[in-house]
Parts: C-alpha cells; structure tokens; sequence
C-alpha cells in the first residue's frame, strides 16, 4: 500500500505556477487582513433570509487571543471560525515548503505561539467553548465542530512541521489530540461518540502518518467505525445540553446529513452533507489504506462509485441541492440550483488521493483532474481574492436575485462570505497541488497529472526523478524524463488520458505500442537509467452527453477540450443562453488567447438562436424562428470574471 511520503517537487507549470504564486501574493496576505479584520472588505450573505449567518466580520484572530487571555471580548462567527485561521496556516506551510519566506514564517509561528496560549492545559483547543464555557465542551456536538476544528488544526501543524521542523506546533497537536484520545473512545467513562462533521479523522490519520503513533490510527478508526451506530447521539446530547448555543437545532436534521444513518461499513450511497461525505471518504479511505484492509475499501468503493457515476455534476462538483448542502438521489443534477459546494469538489480531490494509494486506477486520478481543473478553480477568481461558495453550471443573475430558491447562486464571486470555509481550502489545495501529481507505490510510481514540474521521490531507500515539460492543460503533449536512483526496477505508470482520441508515445525516441492496466501505461526503469517518454495526446474538442436518467441534461450538449469543461457567457453571446442551440453538425475551432482570462483556449463556433419578435405574449401557437449566431466557449474555471452575466454549460443540442 502507498506511503504518504513528503517528497521535493517544484512544480514549473506556468498554469499552475500563476495561481500558485497568487495564493502566496495575493490570497495568503489578504486571508491574513480577513482574518485580523483589517482587510476593509464587505462580507456577502450566503443567501437571502437567513439572519443566523455571521457576516460582519471574521474575528478568526480575536477569539484566539480572547481565548489566550491577551484581549477582552467574546466569542464571534461561526463555531467552526477557528478552522479559517488552521486552514490559512496549512496553506502557509505549503507556501514555504515550495520557497522559504522569513516574514511569513515568523507572522505564522506568532500565530502558532496564539494557538498555543489558547490552549488549555489539558490540551484541548476551540476557541468557542475556552471562551464561552468550557464545562460544556464535548457535550454538543452535532453542531459545535469542536473535533473538526481540531482535525484542521492537526493537518495545520503536521504540514508546518513537515514543511519548517517546527517541534512546538507538532507538539500542541498532539497535546489535543491526546486530549481527545482521553475523552473519546469505546472504553467506560468516555463519549462514545464522534463530531457533526467529519474532519478530526483525516488530522488523527495525518498525525499518525508524521508520529507513527498507532493509538492516533486507532482513535481515527474509532471514530469512523464509531459513527451511525448511534443514531440518537446527537439528540441525545442535546437534550441534556445546558452550554452556549453550537448551532442548536442541527441535531434535528436527517441522520443522513451527519452520515449517521447507518454504521460506516454498511453505507453504498452518498448521503447527506456533500463536505461531510468527501471527508469522511477521504479518511476511510487513508485507513484501507494505511491498514491494508480490504473490506474498508469495498465500501470506498461502492461511496466512489455512486458519487461519481450516479450524482457527480461534470465538473466535478457535487452536492445537488443547497437544503443542507447535500446529496439527493442517482442522478438528480439540477444545473441552476445545485450546491457544489467548492470545499465539496475539493474533499473529492482529497479522496481520489487516497483511493490512489489502495489501487492504481486511473479512474481516480481521472475525477481528480476533473474536480481540480473545473468546480475547484472555478471556486477562485483570476485575481485570487474573490471566491465562490457555490459552482453553479447555469446562471442568470436576475433570477439569483429575485428567486429565493436560487438566492445562494451567486452570480460573481464575493470577496470573502460569512461561512468561509473555501477560500482557504482552496489556498491549501493550490500550495499542496504537488502532493496529487504522483503516488508512490511499493515498486511502482503513478503519473497522475501533467503538470510541468521537477520531481525527486524517495523510493526504496533511493529516489527516483522525473521532470515533465508540458503546457498542459492546453498542450497536446508532456515530455517525461526519468532517472531511476534506487536500486530496484521501478514501474513508472503513465496515466492514459480518457479525453484523448488517440494517445501515443515514444520511449526514448523508440514508438512504442500504448498498454493500459487500468488506465496506466507501465515503463520499467532499472537502477541508474535514464528514460524519455514522449506522451502525445490529442485534445479534440468533445461533445458530452449526459445519461438521459438526469432529466436537466436531456436534449443538451456540453463542450470540453481536454480536462476542461467550457461555457457560454452572456458577454461574449449576448443575454437568454437557454435559447442557443448547438447543432449537431457544427465544427469547432480551438483557439489560444493569450490575452483573454490570463491566457485561455476558447472555442468558436456556429450555432442557432430562438428569436422572439413579441414581448407581449407569453404562448405562442407557433414555433420561434431561429437565427444564425456565432459562438463563443470559454474554460468554465474562467466564468465571471467580467462581470455580472449569464453563464450556461449544457447547451441546447
Ligand atoms: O460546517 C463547516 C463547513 O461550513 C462545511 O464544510 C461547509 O459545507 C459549510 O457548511
Ligand atoms: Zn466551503
């Protein structure tokens, strides 16, 4: 089973290295303004009557430093405000594991000194209940994140660790995650129980990888295993409870919005609470994993397999509807009033990672590139400092605004939202991207993204290095040179694109006949040589279907070069896209525009439109003609970054 080993790549992708360096230019620094309150911005409501969303301000920084004593005041935000400043720190640590920064590494052990402080002795850490009332920790948790926010704070420090070898933070992880260790577990006297939302299971994993410590494994496996065969937990515990409100009232949604419908092992649907889902995946999968247990895996598999061929937008978003942020049914994918939720597509990605490691199947690395390349980074505009909560895949600004039911579809990304749990997830994903390119195997290393980058992984107390030269994802080709510097044969695995028409490659300078096992072409490198592989892909400019069982899709088409998904948009194809047709016949022409989106393929071509010569009848007894119009296609990742307009992916065929 793979190793979640730290390796060096520097990632050169002048794709990725944009946004890289945005999130450490523009979204680290601004996060921290947000989170101080000082970045003088205004924060958006999610969506209209709901009074109970903080929207002020942050606070993040204060309830630190309320909790640590330094200031006077109280608890602000959400109960989960402290998780934005461990998320932002993550992101900080992956910032300076690709280059050193003095300035902000002094700013983030500051921050690790306030977390510190807030901690309580016994080393539990949440700023709510340090500050609100510390005897009734532990005794709400459907809504009181306590344990999430703790998981977020283990990933923060062990990527801080791994990045700088700080001992301090790695050390108040542990402390908190001792503390949880001693209040949780099947033992007499102890919760028998878990957190509202799934989080601390993937820190506890994280820490185990980094200490080794079994009991942080077995409390992760506790918790998991723990969760569904109470489903009266949480209510139960409400009933009893006396403390500060922690989102009260939450207990009463479906079991299923937890996940606690049924035990672990027994769920084959993704239900409920899409975020929760990912995460919960994403820590089961660490343990099949991690134990090499394969009846854990069975049942990732089955959750994979219904996510992804039954309730998975095609960008990778998920989450179908914004009651509860969650999963409906098998193939309920309203395009307009969807949630895909951006934490949501990144916790898939999360996911994918892990199922990398149990099984080499490029299937994983495929959902992978969909998510990233489409609902994760649509989640940030082009300058780094607005964001999407929610990803929607059609949009009209004026029903957003009067229509209720679609008032959490935004149609321009805010610059920062009361409930801020994306913006930085998404900083932490970009910082970490180098961590999804490869998966290290026993004997085998798996290329899972074409990203230009220059990489050095341990393997078998060696290394091996491979460097890709690509302009991916616009580029039809990535050239991969790789030296073997351990002393066994490694398999070095090649994803075969599913985009592709027809994909070819030369091993140095030889054609060679392409080979899939389960989506990978294999290459055996002896100790100390050097191979060159030349991977050519075609990127055609594809027509996708959807099943007709998603009733939204029948009749429409929509358009992907590549791994990325396109759009219309009102600014290039004027207002009412939901009266473009694409016929059938049309041809395409792929363009690069290097001053459009910061560079961006668009694709051009003809289509029909319905005209509507009245205004002043609603039924017509015949048809609408249509007129001829040009169209013009643009990387959905790229939508609303020119103002308010009208966006539409599946077109009218
Ligand atoms: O509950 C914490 C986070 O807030 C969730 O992951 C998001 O979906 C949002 O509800
Ligand atoms: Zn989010």
């Amino acid at each position: 089973m793979g190793d979640m080993m730290s390796n060096k790549i520097k990632i050169t992708s002048d794709f990725w290295c944009r946004y890289r360096n945005l999130v450490r230019t523009e979204m680290i620094p601004f996060q921290w303004n947000v989170l101080n309150d000082t970045a003088g911005i205004k924060i958006e409501k999610e969506r209209l009557n709901d009074e109970g969303i903080p929207s002020e301000k942050s606070h993040a920084i204060e309830n630190f430093k309320i909790a640590a004593g330094r200031t006077k005041g109280t608890h602000y935000g959400w109960t989960f405000q402290d998780s934005d400043v461990y998320k932002w720190l993550e992101a900080v640590a992956y910032s300076l594991r690709e280059k050193m920064d003095p300035e902000l590494e002094k700013k983030a052990n500051e921050v690790i000194e306030l977390i510190a402080d807030a901690q309580e002795d016994d080393g539990y850490l949440d700023t709510f209940y340090s500050i609100l009332g510390i005897e009734y920790r532990y005794q709400s948790l459907a809504g009181s994140h306590e344990l999430y926010c703790m998981g977020h704070f283990i990933e923060a420090a062990v990527a801080y660790y791994d990045a700088t070898g700080n001992e301090k933070v790695l050390n108040v992880a542990k402390k908190a995650a001792d503390n949880i260790d001693a209040n949780f577990g099947p033992e007499d006297g102890k919760i028998h129980g878990y957190d509202g939302h799934e989080e601390i299971e993937i820190g506890l994993l994280r820490l185990f990888h980094v200490t080794k410590e079994e009991r942080y494994l077995k409390l992760a496996k506790y918790f998991l295993m723990e969760r569904g065969k109470h489903p009266d937990f949480f209510r139960e515990q409400a009933k009893a409870y006396k403390g500060p409100n922690a989102l009260s009232g939450i207990e009463k949604a479906a079991d299923s919005y937890f996940q606690n419908h049924k035990p672990i092992m027994e769920q084959d649907t993704a239900e409920g609470h899409a975020v929760r889902v990912v995460y919960m995946c994403t820590a089961l999968a660490d343990l099949a994993a991690s134990t090499n247990d394969s009846e854990i895996y069975e049942v990732c598999k089955n959750l994979w397999s219904n996510i992804t061929t039954k309730r998975m937008f095609i960008t990778g978003g998920i989450g179908s509807t914004v009651s509860g942020e969650a999963f409906t049914l098998d193939y309920d994918l309203p395009n307009d009033t969807m949630y895909c939720e951006t934490c949501a597509a990144i916790g898939l990605i999360f996911f994918a990672r892990q199922m990398l490691r149990i099984e080499p199947k490029a299937e994983y690395a495929q959902v992978m590139e969909r998510a990233l390349y489409n609902c994760a980074l649509a989640g940030m505009a082009l300058d780094g400092k607005h964001f999407f909560y929610v990803n929607p895949l059609e949009v009209n600004p004026k029903k957003s605004l009067k229509d209720p039911g679609k008032s959490h579809v935004k149609p321009v990304r805010p610059s920062w939202l009361g409930c801020a749990c994306c913006p930085p997830n998404l900083a932490r994903m970009i910082t970490s991207l180098d961590d999804y390119v490869y998966t290290i195997l026993d004997n085998k290393v798996l290329i899972n993204q074409y990203i230009a980058s220059e990489a050095v992984l341990d393997i078998n107390n060696g290394s091996i290095q491979i460097k890709q030269s690509t302009d991916f994802p616009w580029d039809e080709k990535d050239t991969i040179e790789i030296t073997n510097k351990s002393d066994e044969v490694i398999a070095v695995g090649v994803r075969l694109p599913a985009w592709s028409d027809e994909v070819s490659l030369k091993i140095n300078e030889t054609d060679t006949i392409v080979k899939s096992d389960m989506g990978y072409h294999y290459i055996a490198v002896r100790p100390g040589e050097s191979t060159k592989v030349e991977l050519l892909f075609t990127m055609p400019v594809l027509r996708n279907y959807c099943t007709p069982l998603v009733s939204e899709d029948v009749g429409k088409v929509a358009i992907s070069r590549g791994p990325i998904v396109y759009c219309l948009e009102e600014v290039d194809n004027g207002d009412n896209l939901a009266a473009i047709r694409l016929p059938e016949d049309a041809s395409f022409t792929y363009s690069f525009n290097h001053d459009l989106l910061n560079g961006v393929g668009v694709i051009s071509t003809s289509g029909k439109k319905l005209t509507c010569d009245t205004s002043d009848s609603l039924y017509l007894v015949s048809k609408p003609k249509e007129e001829d119009v040009s169209l013009k296609f643009i990387p959905y990742y790229a939508w609303a970054n020119r103002g308010e307009n009208e966006m539409e992916v599946w077109v009218r065929e």
